[in-house]
């Protein structure tokens, strides 16, 4: 496998003249990836695409799972920078306050790529490469469904938003592009926007508090498919039809998620994909031989709606 990585470097720095080739590293590649630790679908379908392609390009795999705390995270990325991994990946569980960890990664030369969640940084040399779900797009397509479902509605249009973990790349940026994505149709008025943590639980108790609060709820972007799922059980609870009284929009499009859909419970889901295995480990490899790689790499996704969800369903794997 190696052999044949190399000789594909070798070609491409042939053809490429922008393609930099450090001295090809030899052997078994290492990498320390650190895991979120959200017990989610959509989380475990993440790990599961990572460790599975992992398995497939020989490549080892040191795992360790968060538990959602930042501190843990930065322990285990200093514990991969003893350990001389070949190269550090990680989802982070916040934007904010990598700096001094990445630097530690930086002065022992271990190349970073950040998957799934992006971080904030004045010191983009800080990681090699990103990839993941552009949450902005995601924002957007949820405000553009919202704009074309309530067009013939004069308004004002009461709008929920029940948002992800606090400080989060999707929580932060799905926020932007839904409000990018409204623009100036101000007849939308969103009446809240309260974290429920990405958790189907949590989603469920915050949409119960509201729906007691708010008797004009007419629609709720849940930024996550979790957390819509826990607002859909709130609104029955409370007597009132999800997806008819009160519509939802919802991002990631999880098994359960496209069923909802598919019930006309819920209204409209963004994809997120987590199943990025593949593309990190190419990633990877190439870091590994030297070869430039883009500082920004997406993961593909689509929309679904109640006409084009049923051909998704029976092959879902998260
Ligand atoms: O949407 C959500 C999970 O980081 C994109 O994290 C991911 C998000 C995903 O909790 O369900």
């Amino acid at each position: 496998m190696t052999v044949t990585l190399i000789a594909t470097a070798l070609t491409a720095c042939g053809n490429d003249p922008d393609v930099k080739l450090q001295p090809a590293r030899k052997g078994q590649i290492t990498i320390g990836f650190s895991q979120i630790g959200e017990s989610s679908r959509w989380r475990a379908a993440n790990s599961r695409s990572i460790q599975d392609a992992a398995r497939i390009q020989n490549v080892k795999l040191i795992f360790s799972v968060a538990g959602l705390s930042q501190q843990k995270q930065i322990a285990d990325i200093e514990a991969f920078i003893s350990q001389k991994v070949d190269v550090i990946a990680f989802s982070p569980v916040v934007e904010a306050g990598w700096d001094e960890v990445l630097q530690h990664a930086k002065n022992a030369e271990i190349p970073v790529i950040l998957t799934d969640r992006m971080i904030a940084t004045s010191d983009p040399s800080l990681y090699t490469s990103s990839l993941g779900s552009d949450f902005i797009s995601e924002g957007i397509s949820a405000a553009v469904w919202m704009k074309n479902e309530f067009r013939t509605t004069p308004g004002p249009v009461n709008v929920v938003e029940l948002s992800g973990t606090p400080g989060s790349a999707p929580a932060v940026q799905r926020k932007k592009g839904f409000q990018e994505g409204l623009g100036d149709a101000n007849k939308f008025k969103i009446i809240s926007s309260s974290t429920a943590n990405f958790s189907r639980a949590d989603g469920k108790k915050v949409m119960a508090g509201l729906l007691k609060t708010h008797d004009d709820i007419d629609v709720v972007f849940a930024q996550n498919d979790d957390m819509g799922l826990g607002a859909m059980a709130a609104i029955e609870a409370a007597g009132k039809k999800p997806g008819k009284d009160i519509k939802i929009a919802s991002i990631d499009a999880i098994h359960d998620g496209l069923v909802a859909l598919e019930n006309g419970k819920i209204n409209f889901v963004a994809e997120c994909n987590p199943l990025i295995g593949p593309q990190l480990m190419d990633l990877i490899q190439d870091v590994f031989l030297g070869i430039e790689v883009p500082k920004r790499v997406d993961t593909r996704e689509t929309v679904f709606f109640p006409e084009n969800v049923k051909q998704y369903l029976n092959d879902r794997e998260y």
